[in-house]
């Protein structure tokens, strides 16, 4: 039997739509549980379980939170791609249904009362009851959900168009291994949003160099991920997956492949630079080719290769996160174009949880895993005090991991460190979760705003100055607070901040979950034109989460950031000397 390559993290969403769907529906409490249980369990778990059920699907029932009924259904799930009691549910509730949850603060229950009492099922038809105030007036809701509703609509709509880069890429890895398979197939490539690193994804495009355009095109819609063609020519096809992503694709000739890929990577902005540039040199540039253009003649002098089509524009290739027409062109013409901090230029990772708070891995594995994935030091920084949901750490706790960390250093020799961190909470009231001269005995501190998210400007903007002020703060951890597509920054006045970090010479994170990535691209480049350095964390509550550096590391190069603007390129003995300063 052929086994689906689906990920944890698919199955775990699956599960959770699931569990959406019989919330709205209104079953019981514990059956709902149980599915979100499962998917928590699955999402957490450092072994795939695509692999676990083709070895011998009963170990799943070993999984705490996974029972005999659960984990047939995971089976099923491996095994074909589907659930058919998914398939039910989702013909009986609307689609945007589905995404008045994605508001901030709306559950399947609270949704589940607006479409009974108010027939609402659209986002539309909800904005206009909310300003109707029909909302406020229903049992459990009040002026200030409604407010709040209102302030959440547009996060849900921009979630039903844009997915996280980091789900398009497990999308384009299993279609890259499928179109793999197509004889057909002599080049495939990604364009795009995609190719950009950009945090969110519109959609998909897809570059294919075939003499056998109509064999491609039946293998794309083979693939398993594909719910519906949407339209199909002789040499473009597009797809609908599931879910709300499209992708386009385009099969070209060996002749215009640099061309096209150079075209379908855009961005818009930077192509219609690109355009004027070519005018200016006599050339015409398109999706086919570079043609130079005399009265009538037109002669092609590029399209193989994106090298060429760019060597014969007198400019070098860019690195595909910088094309955004922002400050390219500019580095180009300057010869500053910087060289991108890479993934291989990352020594350490200088946030991140244990089971002392709210992490599922131990120390011990946390450190087991970051040397696996050749980094020289980390630093364990789990939640202070005030997050009581996490089982934040108070003085007597804290200082107890510490002197684990200490034991532990003793057992490596000079290539590996972990360092005596803390996530220290940023009070609402102002100043920090833990007493001076507790935080005064740490390697590391970052500092985060978990509470009060909602003050005002000015209140929220000196916490966090009054933290980068403070003697013993390394770093401000996610400065923004937001979450794409799921919550707004809070609002902070970021050149306040940017300044701050620069008087203090203190730290600003870009935190490397892909529902995160804050900074963000924009403020990073602000940071560094101030000279303020960044650390791209992964903020791992697991073993996997350390991957998620490479969302970071996306981000980081769309901001133009060398290794020398990164914190964490820097080798242990280095690192220990900025610190002692
Ligand atoms: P997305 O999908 O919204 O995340 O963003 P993109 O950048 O992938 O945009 P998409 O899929 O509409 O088009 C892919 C690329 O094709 C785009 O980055 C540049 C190129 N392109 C599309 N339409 C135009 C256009 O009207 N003019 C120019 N110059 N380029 C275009
Ligand atoms: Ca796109
Ligand atoms: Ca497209
Ligand atoms: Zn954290």
């Amino acid at each position: 039997m052929s086994e689906t390559t689906l990920s944890n993290a698919q199955i775990a969403a699956t599960l959770e739509e699931l569990a959406d769907l019989l919330e709205f529906q209104g079953v019981n409490a514990f059956r709902v549980r149980a599915y979100r249980n499962a998917a928590r369990a699955i999402r957490n778990l450092s072994e795939s379980v695509a692999r676990l059920v083709a070895a011998d699907p009963h170990r799943l029932t070993e999984l705490e939170g996974i029972g005999a009924s659960m984990a047939e259904k995971c089976v099923a799930l491996v095994r074909t791609g589907e659930l058919p009691q998914l398939e039910t549910l989702r013909a009986e509730v609307p689609e945007s249904v589905l995404t008045l949850m994605r508001i901030p603060g709306l559950g399947p229950k609270k949704v589940a009362v607006l479409h009974k009492e108010l027939g609402v099922a659209t986002l539309d038809e909800l904005r206009e009851a909310c300003v109707r105030h029909d909302v406020r007036a229903l049992k459990g809701f009040g002026a200030k959900t409604e407010q709040a509703i209102l302030d959440g609509i547009h996060l849900a709509a921009a979630a039903g168009t844009r997915m996280y880069w980091a789900e398009a890429d497990e999308i384009v890895a299993a279609l890259r291994a499928h179109l793999q398979t197509c004889p057909a197939v002599e080049r495939l490539e990604f364009a795009g949003s995609y190719r950009r690193g950009k945090e969110t994804v519109g959609d998909l495009d897809a570059l294919v160099v075939s003499s056998d355009a109509p064999r491609v095109m039946e293998c794309l819609a083979a693939f398993r991920e594909v719910a519906e063609t949407l339209a199909r020519g002789n040499t473009k096809m597009s797809v609908r997956l599931h879910g709300t992503l499209q992708l386009d694709l385009r099969v070209v000739p060996p002749e215009s492949f640099g061309a096209a890929l150079q075209y379908f990577t855009g961005s818009k902005e930077h192509n219609v630079v690109l355009r004027g540039r070519a005018r200016q040199r006599g050339l015409k540039i398109n999706e086919y080719g570079v043609y130079r253009v005399e009265g009538t003649r037109e002669e092609r002098v590029a399209g193989a290769t994106e090298d060429g089509v760019y060597r014969t524009l007198g400019l070098p290739v860019f690195p595909p996160e910088l094309r955004e027409a922002r400050q390219e062109f500019h580095w180009a013409e300057t010869g500053t174009l910087p060289v991108l901090v890479t993934e291989r230029d990352i020594r350490g990772d200088l946030h991140m949880h244990t089971t002392e708070t709210d992490g599922v891995a131990t120390l011990e594995e946390m450190v087991a895993g970051a040397r696996q994935r050749g980094l020289q030091y980390i630093a364990i920084t789990d939640h202070s005090k005030r997050v009581t949901m996490a089982r934040g750490l108070d003085a007597t706790r804290l200082r107890r991991q510490w002197a684990a960390i200490d034991a532990l250093n003793e057992t490596f020799d000079d290539s590996f460190r972990v360092l005596k961190g803390i996530e220290v909470d940023i009070l609402e009231r102002g100043g920090l979760d833990l007493p001076d001269e507790v935080l005064a005995e740490a390697d590391w501190v970052v500092a985060s705003v978990h509470y009060g998210q909602r003050q005002p400007r000015a209140q929220i903007t000196a916490r966090i100055v009054q933290a980068l002020a403070h003697p013993h703060v390394h770093a401000i951890a996610h400065p923004t607070g937001r979450l794409i597509n799921r919550r707004d920054p809070y609002d902070v006045d970021i050149e306040a901040v940017l300044d701050a970090a620069q008087q203090y010479h203190k730290v600003l994170e870009l935190n490397a979950n892909p529902m995160r990535l804050d900074l963000n691209d924009v403020h990073c480049a602000a940071a560094k034109a101030r000279g303020v350095r960044i650390a791209i964390s992964t903020d791992a509550h697991s073993v996997d989460g350390l991957d998620c550096l490479r969302y970071g590391l996306l981000q980081a190069r769309r901001a133009g950031l060398t290794k020398d603007d990164v914190l964490n390129t820097r080798s242990w003995p280095r690192l220990r000397e900025l610190l002692h300063r």
